[in-house]
């Protein structure tokens, strides 16, 4: 049997210990939202470059499928074995370079956490630019198979403005080594740049050279409430001109926040009667408070505000904003819709999807909330006992206003039946074209990105 001889080898490898059968396997076969549930003869976890070289010559030898994971923490099902692939843990490759203070860089191991970055970064004054509510379980690998957006994409971008550099195994087994963190190297196809939203497609990345940015000193946040979610984009598209140092703007209805609160024994600072709130942070070396206040106060359309005046405060801020996703799976398992639209349609969508929601599935409920600055909203539907075909017509409307049905999360299984909505034959063709040289034997996340109708 192809898989019982691969594991055999694969235990010779890496060590009996560092193969999990039955039921510890229980965690990597579920996502964190619950709702993909799959089941793997084994979970193999490498502890360095070259074992996951030798881990995936062996499972190409023997023809057998394997999904590289992470935190687990994805969310469109590309991180669990839904076709009884192996499981290959990047889990043991934790070690973290020195922060290079003349590049300002760091070189981490695929599966240290966004948290474990940020406070080896921290230790020099530094931080690293993506961040968000997943931050103690996602990973450098995962995050840049999925180009991880967050918080604070509209000051520092996503991942792959991030990445200088990577170290990847290819599905053929070879090793590219791009580590030498020079920022301009022209010279050719850019390889990191491919790999990073590839979603373990093409190759399991190991080790990644990111970029760092300064931590600063002051952070200003506050809630602002509005009437409108027109008002609250039109904000947001001011802070952005008059507030450079302004590093999240986040869009919450008041259906959300009462759920946090409700779920979490939280109290919102501002009346959760306001239908729109918007949460803003800006970070600055110096203390900008005074012009953060003047900025707030002199924008159109915000009836009420709320100003975190020290850590805790700042805190319980974000706890609304990060509670969302915790506070949705408690409602039941969510279909989530993690969509772009053009900044002047979010309000239109915003209305319009709701609308549409209750036509289709009057039993759901809907939860609306996002990064507003980068026009990314998560649409989460709870309560929802109807088939895919709600979820092609949520995407039809995305792409009637020139939308994207992947915002942040990436295609993963979830969305691959309905990549070709969204991209043209060419473009599929190109993708596929990439992925048959990479990983000619399809062993590699095979039913990610790729569906066998596209
Ligand atoms: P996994 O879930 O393990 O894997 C994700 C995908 O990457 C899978 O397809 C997997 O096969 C592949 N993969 C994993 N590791 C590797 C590797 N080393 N090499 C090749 N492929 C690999 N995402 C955002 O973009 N923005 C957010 O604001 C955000 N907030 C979140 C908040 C919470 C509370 C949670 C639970 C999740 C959130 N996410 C967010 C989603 C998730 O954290 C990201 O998609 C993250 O990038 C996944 O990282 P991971 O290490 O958990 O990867
Ligand atoms: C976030 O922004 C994440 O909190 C998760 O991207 C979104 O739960 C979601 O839909
Ligand atoms: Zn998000």
């Amino acid at each position: 049997m192809g898989v019982d001889a691969a594991l055999s080898a694969i235990r010779q490898l890496i060590g009996d210990h560092n193969v999990i059968v039955g039921d510890d396997t229980a965690r990597h076969v579920v996502d964190w939202t619950g709702r993909y549930v799959g089941s793997t003869p084994a979970v193999v976890r490498p502890g360095n470059t070259s074992e996951v070289a030798g881990v995936i010559l062996i499972c190409r030898e023997h023809a057998v499928a394997v999904v590289p994971q992470g935190g687990n923490t994805g969310m469109v099902g590309g991180s669990v074995p839904l076709d009884g692939e192996i499981v290959l843990s990047l889990q043991r490759l934790t070690s973290i370079g020195e922060v290079d203070r003349l590049a300002l860089q760091v070189t981490a191991e695929a599966g240290v956490t966004i948290e474990q970055l940020q406070s080896v970064a921290s230790v020099s004054g530094l931080r690293y630019g993506v961040d968000f509510g997943g931050r103690g379980s996602a990973t450098v690998g995962g995050t840049i198979a999925t180009n991880a957006g967050g918080l604070n994409v509209l000051r520092h971008g996503m991942t792959r403005s991030q990445l200088v550099g990577i170290e990847v195994v290819l599905g053929t087994g070879e090793i590219i080594d791009l580590m030498s963190g020079l920022v301009k190297n022209n010279t050719g196809y850019s390889i990191p740049d491919m790999m990073c939203g590839s979603e373990g497609t093409l190759g399991v990345i190991t080790k990644a050279r990111l970029r760092l940015v300064p931590q600063q000193a002051f952070r200003h946040t506050a809630l602002l409430a509005f009437d409108t979610i027109e008002a609250a984009v039109e904000a947001t598209a001011r802070l952005r001109i008059v507030l450079p140092g302004l590093e999240a703007a986040e869009l919450m209805l008041s259906s959300g926040v009462q759920l946090v609160c409700d779920e979490f024994e939280l109290s919102s600072p501002l009346d959760l009667g306001y239908p729109v709130f918007l949460l803003v942070e800006s970070a600055s070396d110096v203390d900008a408070l005074d012009t953060f206040v003047h900025h707030l106060s002199e924008l159109a359309g915000v009836v009420d505000t709320a100003l975190a005046s020290d850590e805790r405060q700042r805190q319980l801020l974000w706890r609304l904003r990060d509670d969302h996703t915790t506070a949705i799976n408690r409602v039941g398992v969510p279909r989530k819709f993690d969509v772009t639209l053009p900044h002047d349609r979010l309000a239109e969508f915003t209305k319009t999807v709701q609308q549409h929601i209750v036509a289709l599935a009057p039993e759901a409920a809907t939860w609306i909330f996002g990064h507003v600055g980068d026009g990314n909203l998560h649409v989460n539907v709870t309560g929802l006992t109807g088939d895919d075909s709600f979820d092609q017509s949520i995407y039809e409307l995305v792409i009637s206003m020139n939308g994207s049905i992947s915002a942040e999360h990436g295609i993963g299984t979830a969305k691959a039946k309905y990549l070709s909505m969204q991209r043209s034959t060419a473009e599929l063709h190109l993708m596929s074209g990439l992925k048959s040289v990479c990983d000619p034997d399809g062993i590699l996340n095979p039913a990610v990105i790729f569906s066998s109708s596209s």
